[in-house]
């Protein structure tokens, strides 16, 4: 399994914690010189770059958030002039307020080196042919990964988000070897392609690098038995870079973190104090090389774990766990908390239940209505209403000793329910909370 930089890779731990700590010492002096917000936010906090003496210091650092950087859009946060920025890219989150970030000369070359390492971890090599199917726009998903690719040397098909037909046509023409997107849209393929008659067993494809939304183990072994590949994800988010934040190996087992340029904190979402070992809590980044708009203690809102156990691959960076949930994707429905990932779960585990679900949450005179609906196997569709109504409640039943709650389930046909070529959209919230 080659790695793409070793030196970086499989550094020891302790000559990694010292350069981390150099490098945010640089980074915190170069925001306190160059950008007011932090300077402010710094000098509030009574820190001043020279304070900075070990990597526990990094406490002391004011949080960042979404509101940061909608509050100083568009440009506040730079920390050089835009003459020195060579590319702009946004995300409108899932609330819709845009945000924007820059990269300098210097970015995209951390950015293709963070995407290589991510390629490469997953198996890629010069040998691969690299199908895109993230878009090329303002999303760093399809520029974020292309220019990665192309620096292991492989061939980069830039086919782009959508047109699915001719995403497998393209496939077929060029023997495309490894596929990019997210989860969601390689399930779509898969079940495009079963219905256009493609025998994906017989296609060279052989691995996918899927990311930007979350996706548990059955989704994965869906995929990777529908479409004959090893899948592997990779986490990233605009605000500190885009994707190449962390990526699996070939052994699936935890997301390596480039640590080099990424440092990662893991904190209870409510004290904001540092979680114990092996638990659970929200993930923090703080920017260990960017130069455009560098950002400390990013709170990501997403939850995961991280260990620095040895892995099998030989990769000496700490891996972070498969990011399930948000802090902010929880429902409270009749006060009950529920994650969609949970529900998620209770269904892939359903036989004849496909990965194509969504939830309906609505309130009716006061009281909160939790929808599923689902889309079953023909089979299931086309049985006997008696049969299907017992599998309806089969499945509400099974939702209701996990997640504590009764939930209408509405079987929905094969292929009703509304695919999309980027994040899929799982929750419809129709109340008004005011
Ligand atoms: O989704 C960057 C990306 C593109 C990553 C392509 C990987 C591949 P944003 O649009 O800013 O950036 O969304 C970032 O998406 O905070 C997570 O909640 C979620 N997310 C991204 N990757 C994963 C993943 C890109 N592998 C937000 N698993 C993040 C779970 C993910 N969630």
């Amino acid at each position: 399994m080659p790695i793409f930089n070793p030196e970086y890779e499989t550094m020891s731990r302790e000559a990694l914690a010292e350069l981390q700590l150099r490098r945010l010492q640089s980074t915190i002096a170069w925001v306190y010189e160059r950008v007011d917000y932090y300077r402010d936010k710094l000098d509030e906090a009574g820190v001043k770059p020279r304070h900075i003496k070990s990597l526990d210091d990094v406490r002391h650092l004011p949080f960042t958030d979404k509101d940061v950087l909608r509050d100083t859009y568009p440009f506040g946060l730079f920390a050089v002039p835009l003459e020195q920025v060579v590319r702009l890219h946004s995300s409108s989150g899932t609330t819709g307020t845009p945000i924007v970030v820059g990269y300098t000369k210097g970015d995209l070359n951390t950015w293709s080196e963070c995407t290589a390492r991510v390629a490469s971890a997953a198996g890629v090599s010069s040998h691969d042919r690299v199908q895109i199917g993230f878009g090329y726009t303002m999303f760093t998903g399809g520029f974020g990964l292309h220019y990665g690719v192309e620096k292991i040397g492989a061939t980069v098909i830039p086919a782009g988000a959508g047109n699915t037909e001719r995403h497998i046509q393209m496939m077929r023409t060029f023997g495309t070897t490894a596929f990019v997107s997210t989860p969601s849209y390689a399930l779509y393929l898969a079940e495009v392609g079963e219905g256009m008659g493609v025998d994906w067993s017989t296609l060279p494809l052989r691995v996918g690098l899927f990311g930007g939304e979350p996706s548990g183990e059955r989704m994965r072994a869906e995929i990777e038995a529908r479409l004959h590949i090893l899948a592997t994800d990779n986490y990233g988010l605009t605000e500190v870079m885009g994707p190449g934040v962390s990526g699996e190996c070939e052994c699936q087992c935890g997301l390596h973190i480039a640590e080099d340029h990424f440092l990662c904190e893991v904190v209870n979402p409510i004290t904001s104090e540092p979680v114990g070992p092996g638990e659970e809590g929200e993930l923090i980044i703080t920017t260990l090389t960017k130069e455009a708009i560098p950002v400390l203690r990013y709170r990501t809102r997403d939850l995961t774990m991280i260990t620095t156990e040895p892995c099998e691959c030989g990769r000496t960076s700490a891996r972070m766990t498969k990011v399930r949930q948000r802090t902010d994707d929880m429902l409270i429905i009749r006060g009950v908390n529920v994650f969609p990932s949970q529900i998620e779960d209770v269904l892939l585990q359903i036989e004849h239940v496909q990965p194509h679900y969504l939830i309906v949450v609505d309130r009716k005179k006061s009281l909160d209505d939790l929808e599923v609906k689902i889309e079953v196997s023909e089979e299931i569709f086309s049985d006997e209403m008696r049969d299907m109504v017992a599998f309806t409640k089969q499945v509400a039943d099974k939702l209701h000793s996990v997640v504590g709650l009764h939930a209408k389930v509405t079987l929905v046909e094969p292929g009703s329910i509304e695919r999309t070529v980027g994040k899929a959209q799982h929750v419809m919230d129709k109340r008004d909370l005011g």
